[in-house]
């Protein structure tokens, strides 16, 4: 018997409109995987659709619908050997031909297929696969049609897109353009086999004292009843084997049972190690070798602790016994054609959340189940991920088809994914309870009979809390399941005090200022942002002429797609900051209002950690953008940092500080200054150990740059470990004091850890004029070169360009006098320009 071989059928594609049946209609495509956009750029047919207004020059193909072909020669097949023609994905509504016969038809992108070819094969030679991509937004719209009794309501895009499970942001979201792709975007490959192992997965039993684990491996076969078949399997470890073992496969199921004594642990980034087993699997039959899987996957435990507390109900991660602060991001998909994103690029996003000490990625409802480089780039660097189901902003119909769509689609990503250590959490969906709640759908929590909920006006209530669970408790039991984000136990979904929340009273909803965050949140913050315009070099790839180089231009609101952006990014610049008109000014003023809103909501909810687990995490909305944009990402399309990155990545380092005066309102108290107030400093520790450190706040006026009051100093100050410790509380004498910064520090061992600085608010009132800045370098290589960093007066947020290939050590600083800084620049080479710089008030 021969053994499994298997060939990618990624050339000789080609395509045409469907619509134009001549012979000259086709165009060749380069490559596939690949979506209509692509191949259409690739032939001159369309320009980048994320230049200026190319997004609705780009529009006609969304309408359309397309065919692509590929002649491929009959592979060898040995006797006893089938042939699969297999698709890890199709986008969407495809119909495959093959010799002219249909063999398959599918209607969910979120899917594989794999159908036997043998027969159709029979003959040897050329043999032509046709695909039709019938066009999405036009069956959504029929599909809608159909079904005229459900409430076809929810926010973002065409609510027709409830009807498809397709991407639901190619329909358009307030940070995404309008395109509608098609194509085949996963690979498709022939395989040849005898036999093949389908399934590989393991159940894991880690002991409470970390002893020793016990480690199940599973197999799913395809095989014949009349062979009799050998599977060993291997665990192996750092690329050793370290154990081996032996089983006859029964019914179509392999099954080996390991002991590991004193496991290697799988941590999230910043607690320990990433290590991951392997397990592979060989399949044998008469000496032959037939097929051999492998996957990696890590040894720990991930629970999500809901218990009774003083604040309501907890929400938050526990890993291996250790309580995890979940600071981090959300994510969308990383471009708007997916098959631009490479597993490079992939890597590099979740590298520079490793950077900016973040711990989780939330992957939104609205997107895809990502490429299997994404979770891998996540379990090596150690990101936990929050993995939503692909719903979002919608009531979901409940046809029986599409239910029967949405199993299937559930099924295959959880059993594709749950090897992955880095998922710790299955959801729902994302804010289809806000819809419910919003639009007055019908939900009773205490009737409990899923068939009674598909006969309301919610029937997706069946999808989220029967359907979705189900697949989860039979396909990965030991993973975590939320019915939705946000959700509480079914009280209402904005609820402080249970389950997680979506803080969106700042920017959307009532617009609170900034500077109160931390008093909005609940017990998980699952989402919450602050838009801010992406960088210049980032502005000159969309914006063609120069002469709509200015904030409002025409071309830049077209770049943002976010309901009265306008008005929002004016009230937070105005209300805090002197607003400017040039490009270049009003870009950093509106990233530093970003970095500000960021800071203000970590460092508090980071302190609640430490109050009971008060707030158990905090995943800013959004790291990402799918395309060139202004919006709440912290880093733009180009991999670009905003400040708001740095500004994260401090508030989230092992060892923070805080201090903060109490909120003052300026607007609602007619610009009064406050007579008095109370200030707090704090020590955040997201490390396992008891600290002794030492503690600094200088209090330094804003306009000489002097210390006003002798500095306070604690020595000895213990530092609890994964919490909060509480060190000063004091009041300040407005009155008499001038305006001045609280500046902190903290050190352990004598190594200064972490510094925070807090400013009298708004920015606006300050004098920021004549900072005495002086920027010194002090050492150089080849390609890194160390700056120091020192002013005579208080300084607001200075950042550096962001240019390609090089990476700063930190941006977005506050400098105070006797308190100089160092900032490392790797990658500029002699010869180039110095990085530029801004700060406020410049
Ligand atoms: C959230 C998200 C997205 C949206 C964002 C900004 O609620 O779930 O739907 O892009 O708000 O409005």
């Amino acid at each position: 018997m021969a053994g499994f071989a298997q060939h990618t059928l990624s050339a000789g594609w080609s395509f045409r409109d469907s619509a134009d049946e001549s012979p000259e209609a086709w165009l060749p495509v380069p490559t596939v995987p690949s979506v209509v956009q692509q191949d259409l750029q690739a032939n001159g047919k369309l320009q980048d659709p994320f230049i200026g207004f190319n997004e609705l020059s780009a529009r006609w193909v969304n309408e359309k619908s397309w065919t692509y072909r590929n002649v491929f020669q009959k592979p060898d097949v040995p006797p006893g050997s089938a042939i699969f023609l297999v698709f890890d994905g199709l986008d969407t509504f495809a119909k495959v031909k093959l010799d002219g016969q249909t063999i398959l038809e599918s209607d969910n992108m979120f899917l594989a297929h794999r159908v036997d070819i043998t027969k159709l094969l029979e003959g040897d030679g050329e043999h032509t696969l046709e695909i039709d991509f019938d066009c999405a937004l036009l069956r959504a719209r029929e599909l809608r049609k159909q079904h005229p009794d459900h409430k076809w309501v929810g926010f973002n895009g065409d609510p027709a897109r409830l009807s498809v499970r397709k991407a639901q942001y190619h329909w358009g979201w307030d940070w995404g353009p309008v395109l509608m792709t098609a194509g085949i975007w996963r690979e498709v490959r022939l395989e040849v086999y005898s036999a093949r192992i389908s399934d590989l997965w393991t159940e894991l039993e880690l002991a409470t004292d970390h002893g020793n684990a016990q480690v199940s491996a599973f197999a799913e076969l395809e095989t014949n009843s009349d062979t009799s078949y050998k599977a060993t399997f291997t665990l192996s470890l750092y690329g050793q084997e370290i154990a081996k073992a032996v089983a006859t496969p029964e019914s179509n199921v392999a099954k080996a049972t390991f002991d590991v004594q004193n496991p290697s642990l799988w941590w999230p980034n910043g607690y320990g190690d990433q290590t991951l087993y392997e397990i592979s699997l060989s399949l044998e039959a008469g000496g032959n070798k037939l097929h051999q899987v492998s996957k990696k996957f890590g040894i720990r435990t991930a629970e999500v602790v809901q218990r009774p507390d003083k604040h309501g109900k907890s929400f938050f991660f526990r890993i291996n016994g250790i309580d995890i602060f979940c600071g981090g991001a959300c994510w969308i998909p990383a471009d708007s054609l997916l098959t631009n994103i490479t597993p490079e690029r992939y890597r590099k996003w979740i590298e520079l959340m490793a950077v900016g000490h973040q711990v989780m990625i939330r992957v939104w409802g609205g997107g895809i189940y990502e490429d299997e480089s994404f979770y891998q780039a996540c379990d090596e660097v150690g990101i936990m991920v929050w993995q939503d189901f692909m719903f979002g902003c919608g009531n979901y119909p409940t046809w029986p088809a599409i239910l029967e769509s949405i199993e299937k689609e559930a099924t295959y990503n959880v059993r594709r994914l749950r090897h992955h250590p880095s998922i710790v959490i299955w959801v729902g969906n994302n804010e289809d309870y806000q819809v419910q709640e919003q639009q007055g759908l019908t939900y009773n929590y205490e009737d409990k009979d899923p068939q009674s909920w598909l006969q309301t006006d919610f029937p997706a209530r069946y999808i989220y809390e029967k359907l979705l669970p189900d697949v989860v408790k039979k396909t990965s039991p030991s993973t975590f399941y939320h019915p939705g984000s946000p959700w509480g136990d079914g009280k209402i979904s904005s609820d402080p005090t249970v389950g997680d929340m979506h803080q969106w009273n700042v920017w959307h909803g009532t617009q609170e200022k900034y500077q109160i965050f931390d008093t909005l949140g609940g017990r998980f913050n699952s989402e919450f942002g602050m838009e801010a315009f992406p960088h210049l070099a980032t502005i000159d790839y969309f914006v063609e002429n120069e002469a709509d180089k200015y904030p409002q231009s025409h071309v830049l609101d077209f770049h943002n797609k976010a309901d009265g952006h306008e008005r929002r990014i004016a009230t937070y610049l105005v209300e805090n900051l002197r607003t400017a008109t040039d490009l270049e000014t009003y870009v950093y003023l509106t990233q530093v209002v970003q970095a500000e809103t960021m800071m203000f909501g970590y460092r508090g909810w980071r302190r609640q950690w430490g109050d009971e687990r008060h707030c158990g995490g905090a995943l800013l909305w959004q790291l990402n953008d799918c395309w060139p944009t202004t919006s709440w990402a912290i880093v733009d399309y180009f991999l670009r940092p905003k400040p708001a990155f740095y500004a994260v990545s401090r508030v989230l380092r092992p060892i923070a500080i805080g201090v903060r005066r109490e909120h003052h309102d300026w607007s609602v108290s007619h610009a009064q200054p406050p007579k008095t107030g109370k200030y707090e400093l704090w020590v955040a520790s997201s490390l396992r150990k008891e600290l002794a450190g030492k503690v600094e706040l200088r209090f330094i006026s804003i306009k000489t740059g002097r210390e006003i009051h002798d500095a306070i100093v604690h020595e000895n100050v213990t530092i609890v470990p994964n919490g909060t410790t509480n060190i000063l509380e004091g009041v300040l004498d407005y009155v008499a004091d001038e305006p001045h910064v609280l500046a902190a520090r903290v050190w352990v061992n004598g190594e200064l850890l972490a510094r925070d600085v807090d400013w009298p608010q708004p920015f606006k009132y300050l004098d920021l004029s004549d900072r005495g800045l002086e920027v010194t370098r002090i050492s150089r290589t080849d390609d890194e070169q160390k700056l120091e960093l020192s002013t005579r007066k208080p300084l607001k947020c200075l950042v550096f360009e962001e240019r390609e290939g090089v990476r700063v050590s930190d941006s977005a600083i506050d400098l105070v006098p006797g308190d100089d800084q160092i900032v490392t620049i790797k990658g500029l080479r002699r010869g180039e320009p110095q990085l530029k710089y801004k700060f406020l008030g410049q």
